[in-house]
């Protein structure tokens, strides 16, 4: 059954093999659409030509060139969190307290991707939770990386002032461990988020409480100028088996500048005579616990 009419459009939510979408050229209501045959890589972000059938429904007729990707893998599988985002918001609390291996990884993948990441360090007003990781935070300041301190559930107008600078104009995907606060920033920054939410889970029989599935929401102007937030479900793991071993030195900033200057061309920063980086971990420069975690990273995983 071809489409007579083809029409531009956004996956605004993806859950399974099913999917919702936004004209992109002209206004209408979000649909839900299937894909033709058996092709299912599409993912939130993604601009893809669809044929209308009916009031609400539609059919993906063929996805446009992604301009940005950003993966997770194992041996096994990719999943794509979203695409056609140009920042990543790594959202971050003290309690439960955040993995940083985890933030280490989410880093990763976003250079490896050419996505810019910045952090948003949630639930400030959990003061003594937070005092264990301030410490943190400012490593990664001082790596360069932009920190936003926020306590999004009891203030939301400052968070909504804090954010516009850094939102407007973006497609930003909100990534992150369970319990961050995520989905309450998204209610914050997008009335009637929570209630969209819902008739998107109901269409897809995607109930269930915490973040099931990604969402592409545009921004009102209250929230910046212009752009768009994705919010994505939790995570307990972040594989980056799609990233060599020679991506993930380069994706780490303080070893940038040391690659070329080991001794030997294959080091691995372990044990090897001569290691520039090793060197550096001793007289202070490069910050341990980034270290160790960087070097647990196993080459398959
Ligand atoms: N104390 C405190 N709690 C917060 C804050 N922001 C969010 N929370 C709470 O943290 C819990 C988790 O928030 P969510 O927004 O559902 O977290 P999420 O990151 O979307 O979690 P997933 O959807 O499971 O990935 C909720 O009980 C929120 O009320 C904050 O600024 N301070
Ligand atoms: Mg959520
Ligand atoms: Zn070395």
């Amino acid at each position: 059954m071809p489409s007579s009419q083809l029409e531009r459009a956004r996956i605004v939510a993806s859950f399974g093999r099913q999917f919702y979408v936004r004209t992109l050229d002209a206004p209408g209501p979000d649909r839900v659409a299937v894909t033709r045959g058996k092709r299912t890589d599409f993912c939130v972000g993604d601009e893809v030509t669809i044929g209308l059938i009916g009031a609400d429904q539609a059919v993906i007729e063929s996805g446009l060139r992604r301009r940005s990707e950003l993966i997770r893998s194992d041996r096994y599988n990719v999943k794509r969190l979203a695409a056609n985002v140009d920042q990543a918001a790594i959202v971050i609390a003290a309690d439960p307290r955040f993995s940083e291996e985890l933030l280490v990884r989410m880093l990763l993948a976003c250079a490896h991707a050419n996505i810019p990441a910045l952090i948003l360090a949630n639930k400030l007003d959990l003061t003594g939770p937070w005092a264990a990781i301030a410490p943190r935070l400012q490593v990664y300041r001082d790596l360069g990386y932009q920190v936003i301190e926020l306590a999004v559930r009891d203030h939301p107008q400052e968070t909504r002032a804090a954010l516009a600078p850094v939102l407007s104009g973006h497609n930003t995907i909100l990534m992150g461990e369970s319990g961050m606060g995520k989905s309450t920033l998204v209610n914050t920054l997008v009335p009637g988020a929570a209630l969209a939410t819902r008739e998107i889970s109901e269409a897809l029989c995607a109930g269930r409480h915490t973040t099931t599935f990604s969402k592409w929401f545009d921004l009102p102007p209250e929230s910046a100028t212009s752009g768009a937030i994705v919010d994505t479900p939790g995570f307990q793991t972040f594989g980056l088996a799609h990233v060599s071993e020679s991506q993930r030195v380069h994706a780490m900033p303080e070893y940038t500048e040391l690659i070329g200057q080991c001794r030997f061309h294959n080091c691995n920063h372990v044990q090897e005579p001569g290691c520039a980086i090793r060197a550096a971990l001793e007289n202070g420069a490069i910050d341990p616990i980034r270290y160790l975690l960087f070097s647990r990273l196993s080459g398959r995983d």
